[in-house]
């Protein structure tokens, strides 16, 4: 019997059909963000970005244009499994032609959607509220000057636009999501007129009914950025109020919250309330910092809560990272499978049985029974799935980044 076998033999005994779950686990499309590409600098100026995000490190050969951003997606993508979506950012118009932001439309997208028609892939989507002069002082949508929250309301309605473009050519829905970095750096003398600016904003911007067939929306809280550690405008409890009060989705952030809160217990607070949610997958170490997400308790336990709450159709999960220190196409291919492994794990378990010792009050069984599944042979499992996916087994995809590195990223200079 090939280790295949074997494991799925192991599985079976405990009432997991792996079948099953390689079938679910093929219908996980994670949207990977463009910006781990290029350390979130986009087409607009080669400056990082600004609005209390950073990105740290210098390792060579980042992407400087649309060509090398795509070509470098298409190496990351062959080394993972199945096929996914791809997140764009308002910074990164192709064919970009100086237009200002508040009056982007669909055409100055046009490459990516033959970039994502190629792929066959869908597209999500957010607008840029960052790394321009009108955000220069970290107020966007909440700005108490109203010609600065004009410019950023139109910005934000051409974007859902062009969203909304993406999902009707595309036949996917894309998510149009919004995250200002809007904030005070000092205790501030008035905190619930920025919150009132920024709700009439969004009310604003949500006012055009788009076709939901195309579109979905979210907004997505912060508990601090560098910069703007005493207040953030765009809270927690802000958003999740502005969700309940909307029909916008409420997008998470594992960044976002204080370092010992959990974003997976989070969900099913917020899927008992609203059809569907958001997710930026990230990994925070003490603060947002955004580090490649690993295959660490926190990333399985957030995976096996939208298995076990049979969310998978219901949450919309992108990635969120941006490490500048290592290879970007490595730090995408180590973050998607990442991701995956985690889906597979939490798929790999049998729910309903550790659902009903809880609801009988079986607590040492249950954590018996969790703790020994903790060494099951997950490993030959997702090797088998990623040689029926024809893509490199365990860590041997990392030979083609090198390949990669030598011959191409190596070369820009
Ligand atoms: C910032 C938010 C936001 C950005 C991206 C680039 O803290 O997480 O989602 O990371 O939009
Ligand atoms: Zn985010």
């Amino acid at each position: 019997m090939s280790r295949f076998e074997t494991a799925k033999a192991m599985y079976a005994e405990i009432g997991v059909d792996v079948d099953a779950a390689l079938r679910a686990l093929d219908t996980v499309h994670i949207s990977m963000h463009c910006w781990q590409g290029d350390d979130v600098t986009g087409f607009e100026s080669s400056d990082g970005p600004t609005g209390g995000i950073a990105a740290t490190g210098n390792y060579p050969g980042k992407a400087r244009n649309f060509e090398e951003l795509c070509q470098d997606i298409r190496k990351a993508y062959s080394l993972i499994p199945g096929k996914h979506r791809l997140n764009l950012h308002a910074i990164y118009p192709a064919p970009g032609d100086g237009t200002d932001r508040d009056k982007l439309e669909p055409k100055h997208f046009s490459q990516w959607v033959d970039f994502a028609k190629a792929e066959g892939i869908g597209l999500d989507f957010n607008p840029t509220f960052f790394s321009h002069p009108k955000a220069g002082d970290t107020l966007t949508l909440s700005h108490p000057d109203a010609g600065i929250r004009r410019f950023w309301i139109d910005h934000a309605r051409a974007c859902r636009r062009i969203a909304a473009s993406f999902g009707k050519e595309l036949g996917t829905p894309a998510l149009n999501n919004i995250w200002v970095p809007d904030g005070y750096k000092n205790i501030p003398a008035d905190r619930l007129g920025p919150r009132l600016r920024l709700k009439a904003s969004l009310d604003e911007i949500y006012s055009e009914k788009l076709d939901k067939t195309h579109l979905y929306d979210s907004v997505e809280s912060k508990l601090f950025g560098i910069g703007v550690e005493a207040y953030t405008v765009g809270s927690h409890e802000f958003y999740m109020n502005y969700a309940a009060y909307s029909d916008v989705l409420y997008l998470l952030d594992l960044g976002h919250f204080h370092p010992t809160e959990s974003v997976a217990d989070k969900l099913s607070a917020v899927l008992a309330f609203s059809p569907m949610a958001a997710l930026h997958v990230s990994r925070p170490i003490r603060w947002d910092s955004d580090h490649v997400i690993i295959l660490d308790d926190e990333l399985k336990e957030l995976a096996k809560e939208i298995v076990r709450t049979n969310a998978l159709d219901k949450v919309l999960l992108g990635l969120d990272f941006f490490d500048a220190s290592i290879n970007r196409v490595g730090a995408w291919v180590t973050g998607m499978r990442n991701m995956q492994k985690a889906f597979l794990h939490g798929l790999l378990m049998p729910h309903e049985q550790y659902r009903k010792l809880q609801d009988e009050g079986r607590f040492g069984e249950l954590m018996a029974l969790s703790e020994d599944l903790r060494l099951y042979p997950l490993g030959d499992i997702w090797d088998h799935y990623c040689e029926t996916k024809g893509v490199p087994v365990r860590e041997k995809w990392f030979a083609d980044v090198q390949a990669y590195e030598r011959d191409t990223l190596s070369k820009r200079r």
